[in-house]
């Protein structure tokens, strides 16, 4: 297992290489371009200047969050295959650099959507939100708005500022877009990428709707066991594998985390992990929490255990941070938090693979 941190380059992130070099355990960064707009291209160049830049603060760059999917890829629209053709290019130069793994999502439009991203916790923490009948009763042109209040005025991740002017036209789009046909288009791009993946070595791992469920009118098909057996099974090559975000599936009270980590990751297709809890309030309202079982409705430890005892050994990350101690920072992505997190999940992977060595 190697643990990573999410991270921007290009002076888009408050917190450093170097602090992230500090928190013990962490050997890598995920990242991305957020200024590169999906469908381009990203550069050898580009590319190895990062790299050079976190090796030479000590740090691996060996995952990618995210290379984003052009919308006419999702959408399946003749243009498709250009988009294609530049994800398999950057492919390719992520390879020569070095990357091993890239996380991405099939979410229509958006990518994850929280109703409030500062909700203050009654431990004077801040985390972020979602309430059900608030975002169900959104208008199209208020989305936008609702979603970059509080932003502290950075791009959040799958809301980069170059898909506002089309959102709306494209949310209507996919009002008679139903998951089967939505299937069909990921199948597209998955048959074009995996020959691709597996001779570039690289995994790719899904990322779960985030929340799990319809929204918007939105299909969403990335949210049960049900739904990833599908979407493993739309392309059989190991590389086509599922990023274990705990917290997005455990937004859904339905959702065993636990046999779901044991059952894809037992397969080889789990080649990342997002860690983190959600604390509900009702079936459909939660807000993020602290890391630890504790403090939310995930048992992390039987997570951890059954990743570990189904011979997990990809890449994991602390997820969403609350914002604690004043820190100013990406909502989700400040430093002290995922530093208590990174360090209880080492925690956990300690206690778990000395019990039971392997
Ligand atoms: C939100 C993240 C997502 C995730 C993408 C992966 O904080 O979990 O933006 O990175 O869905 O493509």
């Amino acid at each position: 297992m190697k643990m990573v941190l999410r991270w921007w380059p290009h002076g888009d992130d408050t917190v450093t290489l170097a602090q992230i070099r500090q928190i013990p355990g962490v050997s890598g960064v995920a990242t991305m371009f957020s200024d590169i707009p999906a469908g381009e291209i990203w550069t050898k160049e580009m590319i190895l200047e990062t790299k050079k830049e976190v090796n030479e603060a000590g740090l691996e760059m060996e995952v990618i969050e995210s290379v984003n999917i052009h919308e006419d890829i999702k959408k399946g629209l003749p243009t498709k295959d250009q988009y294609i053709q530049n994800y398999i290019d950057t492919m390719k130069n992520l390879h020569e650099a070095g990357v091993k793994c890239i996380c991405y999502n099939f979410m229509p439009v958006m990518d994850w959507f929280r109703s409030q991203l500062e909700m203050p916790l009654s431990d004077g923490s801040f985390a972020m939100a979602y309430d059900h009948s608030y975002a169900s009763g959104l208008t199209l042109s208020s989305i936008i708005q609702s979603m970059m209040d509080g932003s502290n005025a950075m791009t959040l991740p799958g809301w980069e500022p170059e898909r506002f002017p089309a959102m709306a036209k494209d949310i209507e789009f996919y009002q008679n877009i139903s998951a089967e046909e939505y299937f069909k288009n990921i199948s597209y791009f998955l048959d074009a990428i995996m020959p691709y993946a597996e001779e570039y070595d690289l995994d790719f791992g899904v990322h779960p709707d985030d929340p799990p469920w319809p929204l918007f009118n939105l299909p969403k098909v990335v949210c049960s066991a049900e739904s990833i057996r599908t979407y493993l099974g739309l392309n059989s090559s190991k590389r086509n594998g599922l990023t274990l975000c705990t917290g997005s599936l455990g937004a859904n009270l339905e959702n065993d985390i636990p046999a779901m980590a044991k059952e894809f990751a037992s397969m080889g297709r789990v080649p990342f992990v997002h860690l983190r809890n959600v604390k509900h309030t009702t079936e459909k309202d939660f807000h993020e929490s602290a890391h630890l079982s504790t403090e939310g409705d995930l048992d992390m430890y039987a997570i951890v255990k059954a990743l570990y005892d189904s011979g997990f050994d990809g890449y994991i990350r602390p997820d969403h941070g609350r914002r604690i101690w004043g820190e100013t920072s990406r909502p989700g992505y400040g430093l002290y938090d995922r530093a208590l997190g990174a360090s209880y999940i080492h925690g956990l992977w300690e206690a778990v693979s000395k019990n039971n060595p392997r």
